[in-house]
């Protein structure tokens, strides 16, 4: 494997467990403002993202490189509604996919064929995320200022 390749694998497995960390923020917001079900979604968006990052952990390992972890910043976001926690879970996930894309391109320019594979199961994970949260705004932005709206999403969303 390019060092390259390697180098943006390494970062992206940092950026995966940012992932988990930003949705655990999330889950802690919906859980301290009485939304459990929300915090439950969040909660196993958090667990699946740590399980991304060490898809790409193996994938490094399987192919003889060394993992090397970054340091994670503290999330941060700006949340004052469940339209802005859904909001920031959604500019994330377009940010992982522009970030999985930048790799890919990568894998093109340098004929690494392996990867390309590997990553195809990124692109469409990706997909799904964005869909389901784009979804979610939809949803919270047009029930979600209603007291028993955003009540029967929070219901809904408890039952992924
Ligand atoms: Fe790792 O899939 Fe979302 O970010």
């Amino acid at each position: 494997m390019k060092e390259k390749i390697a180098a943006l694998l390494n970062e992206q497995v940092t950026k995966e467990f940012y992932s988990a960390y930003l949705y655990l923020a999330i889950t802690n917001w919906f859980d301290e403002n009485g939304l459990t079900g929300f915090a439950g979604w969040y909660k196993k968006q958090a667990e699946e993202e740590q399980e991304h990052a060490m898809k790409i952990v193996e994938y490094l390992h399987d192919n003889g490189q060394a993992v090397v972890l970054g340091a994670l910043d503290a999330p941060r976001p700006e949340l004052q509604s469940a339209k802005d926690a859904v909001s920031a879970a959604l500019d994330h996930e377009r940010y992982i996919t522009a970030s999985i894309e930048t790799i890919y391109a990568a894998a093109l320019e340098e004929n690494d064929y392996r990867t390309q594979v590997f990553l195809q199961w990124f692109i469409s994970e990706q997909g799904e995320e964005e869909k389901n949260a784009e979804e979610m705004l939809s949803k919270v932005t047009r029930y979600g200022e209603h007291p028993m709206g955003l009540y029967n999403l929070d219901k809904e969303a408890g039952s992924r």
